[in-house]
């Protein structure tokens, strides 16, 4: 039976599920670039052009191995601008009779397809993703009776399952986790490898110019451009950080530095969601690098848990909890966004570094996301459909399934802790701490209150007082909410002033 097999902008892997069984005689392969998928938030050009640019090399491969590819771009005059209506006009032009997909990385996607079977007439088979190590229903059996469905025990058992840095059945080095040795500050005098960047080919750069034309009103510098688009591409990036960048990766996981932004961090993540490379590699890579005595183990455990745990499980959360999900707010948070999200003007210096690194870049490391541009969303109680709404549209490596619960949950605590235990609130005590933001500053992190204060002391402890009744039964909140209780009524009520002051001047 004629078969329709469309493959999505981050299902680029050639061991694609809905792939494993074509017929190339007979089969199409659709994959299209439509303007519903390019505008439902306003991705960063480089992430548009990261994404096209590796569907049109990847299909210009499938092609050069004899399958039959219809490739849509954008400015295709009969584009019809949604993969509904590109399937439609695929189903027409081929005359198949049949859809088959892998499921999409996105719950309205899904819905969608899953309504292709009644639209069309014809029958879709929706296949499971199992390019990840445990899939929904795995995630399901775990959680399954669960009080709490805490990372840690999942990570455990899939270092069980899957056999990554097990001496038989004890962890190697005989603990699970080693986040502990993780955590330092960046010494002084480090020095810092050069990171792989990919001189764009010709279909980049034709991909370039129409970014550049489409989409000029979107935030974010284009050029220069120096992601891989290939797989060869991601496999050089791969074999990069495993040498340059694995050995020292642990022990500064933590640390930020002004005009640094990737310091000893994979840049892995746009590449393994959109299928150039598989979790299952990357890992191996990293275990053999340990096992070589190439690279510590607090390094390759640590890197190691960010797939394997922290990547596994939030998309696990993601699918057992949508489409509900997304619309708690445990902390009825609901500030609109402030403008400085978009354009990096703030007087305060690490919203200014960081905001400017993801606009020069498509990409933010993971303290630079959580403790800096989500601790200030956090304190500062902005809604979280807007916040969401950035994380998704800024980074080369976001896609809801794995944008959403890192926001909504470990950012936000809007899921009322199913998935962080307590809300990763800090005062700018520890930014000053792991990073050199401070220095730069206006504000003065020492200062607690008044008006050289850093915002980030004022909003901790005002978030501390708002949301204490949400939050005071946390026993993981106990010491933060003894220091509340110890200060007198005026300073409480002076932190209450200034924040409202501050917070009504965003
Ligand atoms: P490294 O720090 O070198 O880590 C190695 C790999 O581990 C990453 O490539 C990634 O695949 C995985 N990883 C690490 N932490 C996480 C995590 N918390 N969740 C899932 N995977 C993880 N990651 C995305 O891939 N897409 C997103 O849209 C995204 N949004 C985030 C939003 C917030 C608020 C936070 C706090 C984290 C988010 N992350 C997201 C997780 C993490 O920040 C990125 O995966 C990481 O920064 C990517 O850079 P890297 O490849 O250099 O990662
Ligand atoms: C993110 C994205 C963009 C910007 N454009 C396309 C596109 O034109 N065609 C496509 O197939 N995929 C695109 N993607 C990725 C999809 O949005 C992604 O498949 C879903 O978000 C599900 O994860
Ligand atoms: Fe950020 Fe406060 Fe430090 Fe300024 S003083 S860089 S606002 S933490």
């Amino acid at each position: 039976m004629k078969t329709l097999r469309l493959v999505l902008g981050d299902q680029l892997t050639r061991e694609l599920a809905s792939l494993k069984d074509i017929d190339r005689e007979r089969d199409v392969i659709l994959m299209a670039e439509v303007a519903d998928e390019t505008v439902y938030v306003p991705h960063h050009p480089q992430k548009i052009a990261f994404i096209f640019s590796a569907m049109r090399h990847f299909a210009k491969r499938l092609k050069g191995e004899g399958f039959q590819v219809e490739y849509i771009k954008l400015d295709d005059p009969d584009n019809s601008g949604s993969f509904e209506g590109e399937v439609a006009r695929g189903i027409d032009n081929h005359g198949a009779r049949k859809i088959v997909l892998t499921e999409p990385g996105e719950f309205r996607i899904l819905a969608m397809m899953q309504g292709w079977a009644e639209k069309f007439g014809i029958p879709v088979e929706i296949r499971t993703d199992d390019r990840f190590f445990c899939d929904r229903a795995g995630f399901a059996r775990w959680a399954d009776g669960r009080k709490q469905l805490r990372m840690e025990f999942f990570y455990r058992e899939m270092r069980r399952e899957s056999g990554f840095l097990m001496d038989g059945d004890a962890p190697a080095g005989g603990q699970w986790n080693y986040d502990s040795d993780n955590r330092k500050p960046l010494p002084g005098g480090l020095g810092l490898p050069r990171r792989a960047r990919f001189e764009p080919d010709e279909i980049t750069r034709e991909v370039l110019a129409l970014v550049r034309e489409r989409f000029k009103t979107h935030y974010g510098t284009l050029e220069p451009f120096g992601w891989g688009v290939t797989r060869a591409d991601a496999l050089v990036a791969l074999d990069h950080f495993i040498t340059a960048c694995l050995p020292s990766f642990g022990d500064v996981q933590d640390a930020m530095k002004q005009g640094e932004p990737f310091l000893f961090h994979a840049l892995l993540s746009p590449y393994l969601n959109c299928g150039l490379l598989t979790a299952r590699e990357v890992c191996e890579r990293a275990e053999l690098a340990y096992r070589a005595d190439l690279a510590p183990l607090n390094a390759v455990e640590g890197f190691i848990r960010q797939i394997l745990g922290w990547r596994e499980y939030v998309r696990g959360i993601y699918w057992l909890k949508m489409p509900d999900y997304a619309e708690t707010n445990a902390l009825s948070a609901g500030r609109k966004l402030p403008d400085f999200y978009w354009t990096g003007e703030t007087k305060m210096n690490c919203l200014h570094q960081c905001v400017s690194d993801t606009m020069q870049n498509a990409y933010a490391h993971h303290i630079q996301r959580l403790m800096v541009l989500g601790n200030f969303a956090l304190l500062a109680g902005i809604a979280p459909r807007e916040i969401e709404a950035w994380y998704l549209a800024v980074y080369a490596d976001a896609y809801e399934w794995v944008e959403l619960p890192n926001v909504h949950g470990m950012v936000l605590y809007a899921d009322g802790g199913l998935l962080a235990s307590k809300p990763y609130a800090a005062s700018g005590a520890y930014i000053d701490r792991m990073s050199d933001y401070c220095k730069g500053c206006v504000y003065d992190v020492k200062h607690k209150i008044g008006e050289k204060a850093c915002p980030f002391n004022i909003l901790y402890w005002n978030f501390m007082i708002k949301n204490e009744p949400a939050l005071a039964g946390n026993p993981r909140m106990a010491m933060p909410f003894r220091t509340l209780h110890a200060m007198d009524e005026e300073r409480r009520h002076k932190i209450e002033v200034e924040a409202e002051a501050f917070l009504a001047g965003l």
